[in-house]
């Protein structure tokens, strides 16, 4: 049973900042670090409510702040099949984040017991992990102390990429049932991922060598972990910005969502024509990919390239299996580029669904596929197979050896795929699986189509609250008037599209532009950002 006493103990040594508030957002809680040990300390004992309520299933905590600067570290709750926090329980979570005294602290906790039929005297259990920030060890003692003061059952699992405290979580749950996700290690993981690699490469020749820039973070061991567990004749892995260690450097000039902004090579990469690059964010669960021209052109081939390349090869084996009753979606939000989404539609034939910014919404519209692709433009995503899909690809035989061969691959493609989460290490590896089964070159896959330039823009205004959206976020309902102007602005360009939101991890508003040339598609970025500001 839980014992107040001891928690209003211990939260004495976790007290909240004055005159600040908390908002469990899009990417949970997130600033800089210094401002975060009463936050983590009680999450820490909203994890052991949520497994209470759960009947003791084990739930994940994440402390890790991505791409974010290296002063800045976050936290995030990871429910038992390895998704994102129930959306309902996110209020708690901001609740009690703002609970100024030790006594509101337990008002809320009773609050959300009452609420949820929590039985308190169930056991609780909590598996964590840090990505390499230098303030991560100090905040995870906070977090210890929020665990410790409701006698959870805790798992420590160490320095992790985010997508693997992901598997864990659903590794613990499932562990001895049908649905048994894998062994729930560090090693189990990259067995399962290694194999399955394996298996959809045999027989095809090796690719020329991948540089991957691990952006100094929690990529770079787990990566050289990875390709030694997958071995030198399948995959040729050459790391750099893989120094983790040094204060400073994490996402500094690199990293996926450096290269994707900034469109251009992140800081020490020197690549040629005809060589193969990808960058990872701080917790490796983002990618893209990238190269440059004959001419010296750099070419960025990001989580649309990826949704292309995965849904295309998916289709064609589901085809050759004679799968037909499989049906392939992909899931996209406003900033995919145009050309993504006309390829998809109008080359490929699939479904294609747009929903909010955020993992929740691509994730959740997903799982109404068979087979649901979903990427982010900035290279977060993933493919989740159904239960059915599953079952029948797991049970299924093929009446010829073509079949046959493409049923095994799909098999092992869903090893191969982290389905909790997008994951850069396994995203790497279906990348790198479909352009070995391809025997296709980083330029041969871009010519599937050509991205229309695009511009993302920041735009900093005193209350971004105010900025309402409808349509997947792809228009303005408020302030009134607003969304008329833009639509008076868009027409004025050829392929024009643009639209504003808010952005739900940082106190700005973004612009997105995009248009039939270079030129045009910054002139509108930079008027429809007038128009904002
Ligand atoms: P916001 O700040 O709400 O735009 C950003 C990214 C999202 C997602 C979240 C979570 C863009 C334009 N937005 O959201 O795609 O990754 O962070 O980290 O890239
Ligand atoms: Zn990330």
């Amino acid at each position: 049973s839980i014992n107040y006493d001891q928690i209003k103990a211990a939260a004495v040594y976790h007290p909240k900042p004055q005159n600040i508030k908390y908002t469990y957002g899009t990417a949970g809680f997130r600033m800089k670090a210094d401002l975060l040990d009463s936050v983590i300390f009680r999450v820490g004992i909203l994890g052991v409510l949520r497994s209470k309520k759960l009947d003791s299933k084990t739930i994940g905590i994440m402390i890790t702040a991505s791409h974010n600067p290296e002063q800045d570290n976050g936290v995030k709750l990871v429910d038992p099949y390895g998704e994102m926090l129930e959306q309902s329980w996110e209020d708690y979570a901001t609740l009690l984040a703002n609970a100024q005294t030790e006594d509101d602290l337990v008002d809320v906790i009773k609050q959300i017991i009452s609420k949820n039929d929590i039985d308190e005297s169930k056991p609780a259990s909590v598996v964590y992990a840090r990505d390499t920030r230098p303030s991560g060890p100090a905040l995870v003692s906070a977090l210890v102390d929020g665990l410790k003061a409701l006698n959870a059952k805790i798992i420590d699992f160490g320095i992790k990429t985010t997508p693997q405290l992901h598997y864990v979580t659903r590794c613990y749950n499932t562990q001895g049932t049908m649905d048994s996700y894998g062994e729930p290690t560090e090693e189990g993981y990259y067995k399962k991922l290694a194999i399955a690699f394996r298996k959809i490469v045999v027989g095809k020749p090796r690719l020329s060598p991948i540089y991957i820039d691990a952006a100094n973070g929690v990529g770079a061991p787990k990566m050289r972990e990875l390709a030694k567990h997958i071995g030198n004749d399948n995959l040729e892995v050459i790391l750099i910005n893989d120094d983790y260690t040094t204060q400073g450097k994490l996402n500094y000039q690199c990293g996926a969502d450096f290269v994707k902004t900034g469109q251009k090579l992140p800081f020490g990469c020197s690549i040629k024509y005809q060589d193969r690059a990808a960058s990872f964010d701080g917790d490796a669960d983002r990618i893209v990919y990238y190269y440059v021209d004959e001419d010296g052109t750099f070419r960025l081939l990001d989580g649309d390239k990826i949704a292309g390349l995965a849904g295309g090869f998916i289709i064609d084996l589901v085809k050759t299996a004679g799968l037909e009753g499989i049906n392939v979606g992909v899931v996209q939000t406003a900033y995919a580029n145009g050309s993504s989404t006309t390829y998809l539609e109008k080359v490929l034939n699939v479904p294609v669904s747009c929903v909010p910014t955020g993992v929740k919404h691509l994730h959740h519209e997903a799982e109404k596929y068979d087979v649901g692709v979903y990427f982010e433009a900035n290279g977060h995503g993933t493919v989740l197979f159904s239960q059915k899909a599953l079952k029948t690809i797991q049970s299924v035989k093929g009446q010829t050896a073509e079949q046959e061969n493409a049923i095994e691959k799909l098999r092992a493609l869903t090893d191969l795929i982290n389905q909790t989460v997008g994951d850069a290490l396994s995203d790497l590896l279906l990348v790198e699986a479909i352009l070995t089964n391809r025997q296709w070159t980083l330029k041969q896959w871009d010519q599937a189509y050509s991205d229309l330039p695009n511009r993302l823009v920041k735009v900093v205004v005193e209350n971004r609250h105010i900025f309402k959206t409808t349509d997947a976020e792809r228009k303005l309902v408020e302030p009134a008037g607003l969304q008329e102007q833009i639509n008076k602005l868009v027409s004025e360009y050829k392929d024009g599209r643009s639209f504003v939101r808010p952005s739900g991890t940082e106190d700005v508003v973004r612009v997105y532009a995009e248009a039939a040339t270079r030129e045009e598609c910054d002139k509108l970025a930079y008027k429809v950002a007038g128009l904002v500001y």
